[in-house]
């Protein structure tokens, strides 16, 4: 199986979850963040994630490959229930946290954006959606101020570091993690005990990297 994806997007790591969770090989193949005829070919869009499968055919939207991927292993399941309070967490933070993430994560040495060209289609087309990226990083306190009082309620909510609702990995796991992981780009984000536990742990056990180390 091949996993066309980018290294920044949040439904792409909902994907290498389920892959280094149930130790499924794969083929990684990150593409240029302005390469559209490569996905268009496959799915007749340009949007990641896509699974090649086995038998040659190829799938997009995250959550769908998820749930193929969890199957096809053969393996234990994931719980499907997701808390009411942990999807309003997800859609009140996925309101906002682009604001966050879009300025840096073009700026993180990423293979998506490996060309001057690559970072120009996703600053052009980001911006005509956020607005300004200049403005975004100097309102950085606010949104951390914000972020924070967010990480507080999520605080709450963090059952076990090994999965969120402390039964077993669930489909809460693959909302939140690519979240959290990707915040790990916001250099003066600062995690709660118990959601930084949680955070170092599913990096573990998906083999998922975080970007501590890039932190803008
Ligand atoms: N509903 C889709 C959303 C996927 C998505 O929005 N992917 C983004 C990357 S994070 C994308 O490919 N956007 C097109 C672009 O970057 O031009 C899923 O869950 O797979």
């Amino acid at each position: 199986m091949k996993l066309y994806h980018y290294d920044h997007c949040p439904f792409c790591v909902r994907v290498r979850m389920i892959l280094g969770l149930r130790g499924l090989p794969y083929e990684s193949q990150i593409l240029p963040n302005d390469d559209a005829a490569t996905p268009i070919s496959l799915i007749g869009a340009k949007q990641v994630p896509i699974l090649q499968k086995a038998d040659g055919t190829h799938m997009g939207e995250s959550l769908d490959i998820v749930r193929y991927l969890d199957e096809y292993a053969g393996k234990e399941r994931l719980i499907e229930a997701v808390r009411p309070e942990i999807q309003a967490w997800a859609d009140k933070v996925g309101g906002y946290y682009g604001r966050l993430l879009h300025p840096r994560s073009c700026r993180l040495p990423l293979p998506e954006f490996g060309t001057q060209s690559a970072i120009d289609y996703f600053v052009k087309k980001k911006q005509n959606s956020i607005g300004s990226f200049d403005i975004h990083l100097n309102k950085t306190a606010d949104y951390l101020q914000t972020l924070h009082e967010d990480f507080q309620v999520l605080e709450g909510l963090v059952e076990s570091s090994g999965s969120l609702n402390g039964k077993g990995l669930s489909m809460e796991d693959i909302l939140v993690f690519p979240m959290l992981r990707n915040l790990s780009m916001v250099r003066s984000a600062v995690y709660p005990e118990k959601i930084s536990a949680y955070l170092h742990d599913l990096a573990r056990q998906s083999g998922v990297n975080l970007y501590f180390e890039y932190a803008l």
